[in-house]
């Protein structure tokens, strides 16, 4: 028996044993002198499965939305962002000190934005008025709840950006679980965009690693700042390894992960107090408010904690799980069953 059902997030998982004997016996050389034939053939390969001309392997998705940013715009520009995507939460203000941006934040419906929104905000050219250079978009949308983008918004974003002479980066840390979820190859939805981040560890259960892809010059211009960032690394090919094997095995699995999450909505519902529409849950993020049950989230989360199920409190009255590789559908029943003697039934 597991000491815990671990639902804070997609992060938590630990590598397979096939995973680690990938690792083990992968071919590695000096990266930072472009001599990983392993982190070059993930490189090609994202590449290839995004539809972008070149792509580059870097520690964390934080730091591969953080140098897409960069190499995206000068300091002083404005980049136009949903107000709970990560970039603008959850990336410790990066992008103010690094790139020394502004973003206009927009409040999006779960995360997603609508192009009307964004045609408002653009800045006219005056010179009173920072530079809009860039849209940053997130499929799915973490806060959002695991909310995918609508092709035909992302589509109609790209042309109006296009018709602005404004850049697109797309963070799709969990762009495979949008594409999963809806049939869509990832490059019908990368090529909504200049350039776009996925991440092998979160989903896909790989230890690290994410990458940047986009065309060739630009990703040129992202490795001069992952250098600068301290983002070079060496025998990494041991850890791209991961990579390419959560990309060969661990990605048509994530139906799993989606089935789990709407099994654990549908259940929720049941509970005294809880608000949920099982309906948002598209992919494996659940995000519920426990405002009527007159428990706040820390609370919830600590007597969660004594029945062995970890969950997320986000903010007062909300809790994110998150369902993985490390969580079967027999857990989801274990973490039911918790809820229900935290919070009783209705
Ligand atoms: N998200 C983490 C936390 O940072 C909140 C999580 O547990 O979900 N983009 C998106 C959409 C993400 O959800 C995350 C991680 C990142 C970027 C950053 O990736 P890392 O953690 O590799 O820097």
């Amino acid at each position: 028996m597991k000491d815990f059902i671990d639902l804070r997030s997609d992060t938590v998982t630990k590598p397979t044993p096939a995973m680690r004997k990938a690792m083990a016996e992968a071919e590695v050389g000096d990266d930072v002198f472009g001599e990983d034939p392993t982190v070059n053939a993930l490189q090609e390969r994202v590449a290839r499965i995004l539809g972008k001309e070149s792509a580059i392997f870097v520690p964390s998705g934080t730091m591969a939305n953080q140098l897409a940013i960069k190499s995206h715009t000068q300091p002083g520009d404005e980049v136009i962002i949903e107000a709970t995507s990560h970039p603008y939460n959850f990336e410790g203000g990066a992008a103010a000190a690094l790139s020394g941006i502004q973003f206009y934040c927009l409040k999006g419906v779960r995360g997603i934005l609508d192009v009307s929104q964004i045609e408002e905000v653009i800045r006219p050219q005056d010179h009173h008025f920072p530079v809009t250079r860039l849209i940053c978009l997130e499929n799915t949308h973490n806060r959002g709840g695991g909310s995918i983008y609508p092709m035909e918004k992302m589509a109609a974003i790209h042309r109006l950006a296009k018709s602005k002479d404004l850049q697109i980066h797309l963070d799709g840390a969990r762009l495979w679980n949008a594409s999963v979820a809806t049939g869509i190859n990832p490059k019908e939805y990368a090529k909504w965009a200049d350039s776009v981040s996925v991440c092998l560890s979160k989903g896909l259960g790989a230890p690290i690693g994410s990458l940047v892809a986009g065309p060739k010059k630009f990703i040129d211009r992202v490795h001069r700042f992952r250098k600068m960032f301290g983002g070079g690394m060496r025998q990494v090919g041991i850890i791209a390894a991961a990579g390419i094997y959560a990309l060969d095995h661990h990605i048509e699995r994530l139906k799993e992960d989606h089935q789990n999450a709407k099994r654990l909505a549908l259940g929720l519902q049941k509970f005294k107090g809880v608000s949920i529409d099982p309906e948002h849950v598209e992919t494996n993020i659940v995000i519920f408010d426990l405002a009527n049950s007159g428990m706040i989230a820390s609370q919830v989360t600590e007597a969660m904690k004594k029945e062995r199920v970890l969950t997320h409190a986000f903010g007062r009255t909300q809790i994110r799980i998150v369902t993985h590789l490390d969580v079967s559908s027999e857990d989801i029943e274990v973490a039911l069953g918790a809820f229900e003697k935290v919070l009783g039934k209705r």
